[in-house]
């Protein structure tokens, strides 16, 4: 139809309206159609509650388009409110039906999608989960640790990063004395250094603590050694310390042998040799009958029947005095050994490397 010709059908019912109903009266009517129709077809096509609810508020709610509209209605004649009134009241009743009905639907529709996509099927076999195992070390470092620990040992640790003066000279190891050969260790200035044992740890200890001093120490040590199958720049240590009045090598004798039997077994017998360490004097090496042939003589023992496993001695009357102690009150002993190195005995393990390498296939054995 030509626009002109619709625009005079309207002005005919306009008019017609107008004659029957009043201007404001119609206009009235008219937004309260269009707001209805509007509403319908808007709440037929929302697709969440959440949308649904700002709808609500759009046509219904206190700032809403139909209470707009009600406030006007003090503006028509008397006569008129009544009428307009009931029509406002019957948009308002069929917009809150819609939105109840569209509601329930939405609700269902959630209710189906939750139990679709939340329903879990308990046959569906567990994912399974990968138990991990302590690396060789850290178990013959717990190991060895228990078995002082029952002897009344305590665990002390400390820095891997360590003045030269408490790895050297409180060690009684001189300027000259070829252990302080820069090959030997990692420098990182002329005064600091990686730690190439675990003894400063005690040397700190004495200092900070009265006799009687009864200590094991674990950690991570540090020599500028080329990498082969029994030499890395980094390996692992567990020294000793005690200290007290009386204390003799008949103690430390005592203690190295329970402590050799409880770890490789009641049968195991250990040797005591003449050694030079500069801490401690007099010194010694501590081997003890072979784990493999049980002192027969094995390719493990070169065929000697015996192993060295520790290191140890009288601890350098020098050296307590680094550590503030009086000497000539109190003596002690002191003890080290590489866990390494106990630790492929234990394993049969005859490369260090393998510990270093973190390869799953090898450390998933132990
Ligand atoms: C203080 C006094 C004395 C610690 C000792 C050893 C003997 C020893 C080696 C074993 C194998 C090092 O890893 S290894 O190469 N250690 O033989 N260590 S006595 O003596 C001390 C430590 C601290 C204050």
């Amino acid at each position: 139809m030509p626009s002109s010709q619709s625009c005079f059908w309207t002005k005919v019912f306009l008019l017609y309206e107008e004659k029957s109903y009043g201007r404001k009266e119609i206009g009235m009517r008219h937004n309260l159609e269009k707001i209805r129709d509007e509403a319908i077809e808007n709440i037929s096509k929302v697709k969440d509650l959440e949308h649904l609810e700002r709808l609500r508020l759009k046509y219904l709610g206190k700032k809403g388009e139909l209470t707009r509209i009600l406030r006007g209605m003090g503006d028509l004649p008397a006569e008129e409110r009544p009428i307009m009134g009931r029509l406002a009241n019957e948009v308002r009743t069929l917009i809150q039906v819609q939105l109840d009905k569209r509601r329930k639907e939405l609700e269902e529709k959630l209710l189906e999608y939750r139990l679709r996509e939340e329903t879990i099927d308990v046959t569906v076999p567990g994912k399974k989960i990968e138990r991990g195992n302590l690396h060789p070390l850290t178990s013959v470092c717990n190991e060895i640790a228990a078995i002082f620990i029952g002897m009344g040992f305590e665990v002390v640790e400390g820095p891997d990063v360590e003045l030269e003066y408490y790895n050297f000279e409180a060690l009684n190891i001189p300027e000259s004395h070829p252990s302080r050969d820069v090959q030997d260790t990692f420098y990182i200035t002329d005064e600091i250094l990686l730690r190439t044992h675990t003894s400063p740890v005690q040397v700190r200890t004495m200092e900070e603590k009265d006799p009687p001093i009864k200590i094991i120490v674990p950690g991570r040590v540090y020599r500028s050694d080329d990498v082969d199958a029994t030499h890395s720049p980094i390996f692992h240590q567990i020294e000793g310390l005690v200290v007290d009045e009386n204390i003799t090598m008949a103690d430390l004798k005592g203690v190295l042998d329970v402590f050799v039997k409880e770890l490789f077994g009641e049968r195991t017998q250990t040797k005591f040799r003449p050694h030079y360490f500069p801490f401690t004097e007099p010194s010694m090496e501590v081997d003890a009958t072979c784990v493999t042939c049980g002192g027969k003589g094995c390719r493990v023992c070169s065929d000697t029947g015996w192993i060295e496993i520790l290191g140890a001695g009288m601890v350098h009357p020098n050296v307590l005095k680094y550590g503030g102690i009086d000497p000539d009150r109190y003596s002690g002993f002191a003890f080290g050994l590489g866990l390494d190195r106990i630790a492929n005995l234990k394993y049969g393990i005859d490369d260090i490397r393998l510990l270093y390498e973190n390869d799953i296939r090898f450390l998933r054995q132990f």
